[in-house]
């Protein structure tokens, strides 16, 4: 029995996790108490990777569609059958005809998130999507017009916090997101043991709710509204007071203006919030020293996520409280973290709607269409037509708005391939399916999350078991898909064209004035990575170049690859700190409080005061024991009382007729379906909700345990047409729905 130490890829915890391993079997797996940034904690998804890596139907070999059947083939095979159809479809109706939708995993993949945009360059698409536009484009969109950075989010300093505001968010249950805090409920204790509190606005009452100092419920959609109201307040009462933040802000003035017409008593009618407590918490946010506002996927998916999100933000600034410890803080990524590149304190910023999606005209935001657009890209004649699609990682059919639609429009494409790791709704329309290796065969180092937490640190970990014989790592992959695509074949140098990735970074540094590395020999560094390859070569190089790193020499004691792997429970590097003004890449080097965007945005949140209606809504939820809809094939998880049922407040159930336990069909725009309730009254009135993920019955799926407890896909009833127009972003919360007994 051997102990290996591995950060947890499932969720954005991160946590660091020892597993006891005999053979190619792994034992048992518990917290790694030593790690330096979640000290022991793990939930349920981190006890449950043994059986991920053993999970009978996770798949070993490539498959390949033979009628409605897949059939094993060879990884020669399958490349064979990518090169006779995707290069000829590119031929005859150019790159943007193959459309890419990036998944979740990609994110938590070191593999995927360095080399999914080597393939992008190769294809050299327009036609591409991500499970961001379901997301948290908002938030990214929302922060990259403020500071001039898409990752640029500031997070809770939690562990310092006295008064912290959460919306829309369920860390309880989802353990963060857009702010890496593993052991939530212990970092909630501690803050309330100090005397601080915790406000949660949400419209259902959570765990993290119930574990807080007080709860309000939110008419679903009305966050806008009530963080204007806040901001309001914060004027009205000349709480305003940006301390070390004035001379680096831009726009106040014009937030006051635009945030005048949202008195207490206006927002209060739109979204539920009694005036006083509006009144009460401005107030408190404002006195207390050190506090902060969050929120998450319900300000995000939502009709107004973009305006929502810059509100936190806003909140955050007029009250002083960001860039100041136990404020909301922006975290120094330790690779790859591009407001530690290049010139510090000013930059070109953001821009969107560099063009627009074929069919509706949805603005680009972030070098991607909005995922709701990509059914109707693919069934709408005419040049430009979206033919063949490549998902990396992600299963759109029921993590997507309307996913009968685009079901339906995956069946009518002339190619589609799939890197995933099952097959499943979504890569059941593959015509060939590529798959990864267990997250245990792979190193990992989170590039993403890093930006995001709460405790500035670096942890890597080697793979725990070797990859099977003649598996090819998901890097290599995407290396050979990236050498069909543009022409060089399927027995293309994958050593030159991974070398080429390197390269092409370490040319842009040694050119960068700002770099550690600037005006070095771009070979030299190449050879002073030796004997790395793949992702661990680039993840070095961007280490030892970033903030904390060597400099190859220039900081002989600081990060590296080596450092890193020579500390297996990770390297801690200190509480976050002030960034400001060095964090900023706007151009005008200053926070732009009120980008133009969004105050004429807005004015549609101020117009909808008025047509605010009473009818039903749906909202999600997230459980403790579920990713997404991905990992309910795994016993450990599945069982136990269904979890797919649709909460509704004790009021609304009898007006209805509905007993708990009862089915109940439940229609949108966009489709029906039927399933039970589960009376709660910890659900506000008017609202029902429905987890997302689900719908595990559809014919061709591989997913034996998964299908035993099917449930619905919620996305059956997100309406594919109403979208966050800045952003792009899909409302998945706020849906309106009619529900009777089935
Ligand atoms: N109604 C509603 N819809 C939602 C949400 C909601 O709150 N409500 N939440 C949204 C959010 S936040 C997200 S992030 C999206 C997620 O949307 P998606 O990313 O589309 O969906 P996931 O369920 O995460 O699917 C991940 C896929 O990756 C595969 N996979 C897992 N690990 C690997 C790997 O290492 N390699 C490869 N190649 N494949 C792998 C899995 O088998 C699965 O097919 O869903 C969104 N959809
Ligand atoms: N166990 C588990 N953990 C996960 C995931 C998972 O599927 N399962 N998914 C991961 C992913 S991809 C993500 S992005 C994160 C998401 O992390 P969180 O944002 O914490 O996710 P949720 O638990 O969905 O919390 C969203 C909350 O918003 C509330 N809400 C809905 N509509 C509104 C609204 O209009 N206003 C307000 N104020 N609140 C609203 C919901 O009731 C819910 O409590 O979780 C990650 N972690
Ligand atoms: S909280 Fe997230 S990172 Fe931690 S063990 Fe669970 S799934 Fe893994
Ligand atoms: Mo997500």
């Amino acid at each position: 029995m051997t102990t290996h130490y591995r950060i947890c890829p499932l969720c954005e915890a991160t946590c660091g996790l020892a597993l006891e391993v005999e053979d190619r079997t792994v034992r048992s797996v518990r917290g790694d108490e030593e790690d330096v940034l979640s000290r022991g904690f793990l939930c349920p998804k981190g006890a449950a990777l043994g059986q991920l890596h053993a999970d009978p139907d996770r798949l070993q070999q490539p498959l390949v569609r033979r009628g409605s059947e897949h059939v094993a083939a060879t990884w020669d095979e399958a490349f064979a059958e990518i090169e006779r159809r995707l290069p000829p479809l590119i031929a005859e109706h150019g790159s943007d005809a193959v459309g890419v939708y990036l998944g979740n995993p990609t994110v938590h993949n070191l593999s995927l998130s360095i080399y999914g945009q080597a393939l992008l360059r190769a294809l050299r698409t327009r036609s591409v999507f991500s499970a961001s536009t379901v997301d948290q484009m908002p938030k990214q969109l929302a922060c990259g017009l403020m500071f001039g950075g898409f990752l640029s989010v500031p997070v809770p300093d939690i562990d310092r916090c006295d008064f912290l505001l959460i919306l829309g968010a369920n860390p309880f249950d989802s353990n963060g997101s857009l702010w890496t805090v593993p052991d939530f409920p212990e970092r909630l204790r501690a803050l309330r043991g100090r005397g601080g509190r915790c406000v949660v606005v949400d419209p259902r009452r959570t765990r993290t709710a119930q574990a807080a100092d007080e709860h309000l419920f939110i008419r679903p959609g009305g966050d806008a509204f009530f963080l204007a109201a806040l901001a309001h307040v914060l004027f009205a009462e000349d709480l305003v007071e940006l301390g070390a933040l004035a001379p680096h802000t831009n726009g106040v003035e014009q937030v006051r203006a635009a945030v005048a017409p949202f008195a207490p008593e206006v927002a209060a009618g739109a979204c539920g919030v009694a005036a006083d407590d509006i009144r009460r918490l401005a107030r408190e946010l404002a006195r207390t020293p050190r506090a902060a506002v969050y929120g998450r996927i319900g300000t995000c998916t939502q009709k107004f996520g973009t305006v929502a999100s810059w509100l936190v933000d806003v909140c955050n600034v007029l009250t002083g409280n960001l860039d100041r410890p136990g404020g909301a803080l922006f975290p120094r990524g330790p690779a790859f973290a591009a407001n530690t590149l290049g010139r510090p304190g000013v930059g070109r910023g953001v821009v969107t709607g560099r063009r627009h999606s074929r069919v509706r005209g949805a603005p680009e935001v972030m070098g991607e269409l909005p995922c709701a657009c990509l059914a109707e890209e693919i069934e709408t004649e005419g040049s430009g037509r979206i033919r063949a699609l490549v998902t990396i990682a992600g299963n759109p059919v029921l993590s997507t708005p309307n996913g009968t639609r685009l079901d339906r429009a995956l069946a009518s494409l002339d190619f589609m391939v799939s890197l995933d790791i099952y097959l499943n709704e979504t890569t059941r329309h593959a015509d060939v399916i590529l798959p990864g290796l267990s997250p245990l065969e792979e190193s990992h180092y989170d590039i993403a999350f890093n930006q995001f937490a709460c405790r500035n640190n670096a942890r890597f970990s080697p793979p725990v078991f070797a990859a099977p014989p003649g598996r090819p790592a998901e890097w290599q992959t995407l290396l050979r898909l990236a050498a069909i695509v543009s022409g060089q074949g399927a027995a293309a140098d994958l050593e030159m064209l991974d070398a080429m990735v390197v390269l092409s970074q370490i040319q842009r540094a040694v050119g960068d004035e700002h770099s550690p590395v600037h005006g070095r020999d771009a070979e030299e560094i190449l050879a002073a990575l030796e004997p790395r390859r793949g992702p661990e070569r680039v993840l070095d190089f961007a280490l030892r170049t970033g903030p904390y790193g060597d400099g190859f020499g220039a900081k002989p004691d600081g990060l590296s690859l080596a450092l890193l792997a020579a500390h297996p429970h990770g390297v801690d590097l200190g509480p976050l700190d002030s960034r400001i003004p060095e964090v900023l890449r706007t151009p005008s080097g200053k926070i732009e409080l009120a980008p133009a965007a969004l105050l004429a945005d807005l004015d549609r949140v101020a117009a909808a005061a008025r047509g605010t209606s009473n009818g039903m809504v749906l909202i999600g939820r997230r459980h403790l024991r579920s990713n997404n809809s991905w990992l309910h094939n795994l016993p450990q998880l599945a069982g136990g009382r269904p979890r797919c049922t649709l909460l509704i407040h004790p009021d609304d159930a009898d007006h209805l007729r509905l007993r708990d336990g009862e089915l109940a069909r439940v229609r949108s725009r966009a489709g029906l379906v039927e399933v039970p309730v589960e009376v709660t009254a910890d659900i506000m009135p008017g609202v029902v909700s429905l987890p997302h993920g689900w719908g595990h019955d559809r014919e061709g799926a591989r997913l034996q345990v998964a299908r035993r407890q099917p449930g619905v896909n919620s996305n059956l009833l997100a309406d594919e047409l109403e979208l966050d127009p800045v952003s792009g972003n899909a409302v998945l919360n706020g849906i309106p729905v009619e529900i009777e007994a089935a």
